[in-house]
């Protein structure tokens, strides 16, 4: 508790000092207010939730598999599967590009904006460090299937069949496709993935400077999957098969540890970085002049919600995104 406190007061002393780099006006394509401090809202560390924050959580995250699809997106029937279809759809587009962390920080705070909005949830929401599980998924306590989202699947077809989605049904996927009849949600938890969850890994990551080097390259290599594989082994688990990995409820807990790296590593020299981007908008660069992304760059949700551009979900304390991160 003391260490989390401590990293909680160097990280938002090192922010208000970085503040006054921030752009002064409001002309810009992007949203550019600051979120009074106030106002923040606290996403939890897991460990760091409560029985009855964890409970809410989990109830907020079966309510989406109640509410009919509003998309028509192959194969979706509820709520879970319209943001699953939207991540199925842009797979292609998302991954190993410029925009691959600012579009799921949009994609975490649309997830976040239907919870409340549809199945009011009230709540913080929550990451997982993975670094205190590296190597040991397995007891993890976000697999718990008690307090947590259920275990390793079982038997040869990976189901799931323990926790509060045991034997939950996904229609959209595998990969490309989609299943009427719909099929089982799966774990394949392998060690060697969970491994790469590792400390040393995400200090290495820390040591690059630039955003392409860093974040798309280094973050977005191990300590990325390191949670897609370490749950989901390869295509066999929900969360390891790249298309559809928002099937598993945990996407999102992972994601948002993803993120919560890419905004340390914004923090490490946040007057450089705050709006630092770049990387390539294609990959391959298929239009083969390999275009830079820019902050102007569109965030597509393909009306899930409105697009939004990395310019707007560059600074997490910004008056959309308004968050930090408990430690
Ligand atoms: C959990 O935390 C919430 C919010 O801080 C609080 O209202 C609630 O009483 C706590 N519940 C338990 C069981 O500690
Ligand atoms: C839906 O599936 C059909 C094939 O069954 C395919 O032709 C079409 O492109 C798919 N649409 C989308 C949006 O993926
Ligand atoms: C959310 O609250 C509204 C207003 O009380 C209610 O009509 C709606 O049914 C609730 N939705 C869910 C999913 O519980
Ligand atoms: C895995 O975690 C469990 C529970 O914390 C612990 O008892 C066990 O020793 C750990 N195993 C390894 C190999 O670290
Ligand atoms: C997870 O379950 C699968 C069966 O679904 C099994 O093959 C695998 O060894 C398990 N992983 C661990 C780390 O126990
Ligand atoms: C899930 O399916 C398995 C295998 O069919 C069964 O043993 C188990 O009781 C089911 N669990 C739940 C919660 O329905
Ligand atoms: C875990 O994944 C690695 C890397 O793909 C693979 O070589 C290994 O066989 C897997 N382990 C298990 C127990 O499935
Ligand atoms: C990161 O850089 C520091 C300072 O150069 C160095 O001491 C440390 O060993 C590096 N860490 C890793 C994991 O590369
Ligand atoms: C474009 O980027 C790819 C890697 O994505 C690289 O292999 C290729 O050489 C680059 N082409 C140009 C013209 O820079
Ligand atoms: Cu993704």
């Amino acid at each position: 508790m003391y260490t989390c406190l401590a990293f909680l007061s160097t990280l938002l002393t090192g922010l208000a000092a970085g503040s006054v780099t921030r752009r002064a006006d409001s002309s810009g394509a992007w949203n550019t207010t600051t979120c009074a401090t106030s106002e923040l809202e606290i996403i939890k560390e897991w460990r760091n939730m409560n029985s009855s924050e964890k409970a809410a959580y989990i109830v907020a995250e079966q309510c989406l598999w109640t509410l009919p699809a509003k998309t028509t997106f192959n194969g979706t029937v509820n709520r879970h599967d319209d943001l699953t279809a939207v991540h199925q759809y842009l797979t292609p587009t998302i991954h190993a590009v410029g925009q691959f962390l600012p579009w799921h920080r949009l994609f975490m705070k649309t997830h976040e904006h239907i919870l409340r909005t549809e199945c009011n949830y009230t709540g913080p929401m929550t990451w997982w460090d993975e670094t205190k599980d590296a190597g040991n998924y397995t007891n993890s306590p976000v697999l718990d299937p008690d307090t947590g989202f259920g275990g390793n699947g079982t038997g040869t077809d990976h189901c799931v069949t323990d926790g509060p989605f045991a034997n939950s049904t996904l229609t959209v996927g595998p990969e490309t496709a989609f299943t009427p009849e719909g099929f089982c949600l799966k774990r394949n938890v392998n060690e060697t993935y969970s491994a790469g969850a590792a400390e040393v890994i995400v200090e290495t990551c820390n040591n690059l400077t630039s955003y392409a080097n860093a974040a798309i390259w280094c973050i977005g290599a191990s300590p990325h999957t390191a949670g897609h594989g370490g749950v989901g082994g390869g295509v066999e688990g929900s969360i390891g098969d790249i298309y559809v990995s928002p099937g598993d409820p945990l996407f999102y807990l992972h994601h948002a540890y993803i993120d919560r790296l890419w905004w340390k590593w914004q923090n490490l020299d946040i007057e450089a970085r705050l709006y630092e981007i770049g990387g390539y908008t294609t990959y391959p660069a298929s239009d083969g002049g390999n275009t830079t992304t820019t902050l102007e760059y569109d965030l597509q949700l393909l009306g899930v919600w409105e697009d939004k551009v990395v310019g707007d979900v560059m600074d997490l304390h910004n008056s959309f995104l308004c968050h930090e991160y408990d430690y």
